[in-house]
């Protein structure tokens, strides 16, 4: 599999228009910056995410799921957890993405036996190495994180 790094320059805009995606990287449809280096709790992660304009990853769809494990395990970087969106800190055992409030409606990604919220302490969604499966975790934990872009607008010039 091949992965495409999204141009600086963006095909059909004016020279002038030094349009950037970095730091994210276009992964399918979406744009993600996958952190490699550092750990962060859930909360520190989200915070992080929220300074490039970006939130913790959700994943809308199974086919958004599988493309980023197989992203992870294509760049040998799939020996850690990272942090998503998913939580059920508002409501115990309602696990939702909270970048958008929806409920996580794939069942078929979580891990065999999560979410088991172990010790009545787990409260964030991590996607996890183990058999790439999902499952929650203390959110004080400090692990890796991906953040994704909302998805790109289309660009307006207005010439007065
Ligand atoms: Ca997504
Ligand atoms: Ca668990």
């Amino acid at each position: 599999m091949t992965y495409e790094i999204t141009p600086i320059i963006k095909d059909g805009l004016p020279g002038f228009a030094n349009i950037t995606t970095e730091p994210f990287l276009k992964i399918g449809e979406g744009y993600y910056y996958i952190e490699t280096n550092l750990r962060k709790n859930w909360f520190e992660a989200y915070e992080t995410c929220r300074l490039i304009g970006a939130e913790l990853i959700t994943f809308e769809t199974i086919e958004e799921w599988k493309l980023i494990n197989q992203y992870l395990v294509d760049m040998k970087i799939n020996d850690v957890t990272y942090w998503t969106s998913g939580t059920d800190l508002g409501n115990t055992g309602d696990h939702v993405w909270f970048s958008t409030g929806l409920k996580i409606t794939l069942d078929e990604i979580w891990y065999p036996g999560e979410p088991n919220n172990n010790g009545g302490l787990e409260h964030c969604d991590e996607l996890c190495y183990i058999g790439y499966g999902f499952n929650d975790r203390n959110c004080l934990y400090n692990t890796r994180y991906i953040c994704e872009a909302p998805q790109p607008k289309t660009a307006a010039f207005i010439v007065w």
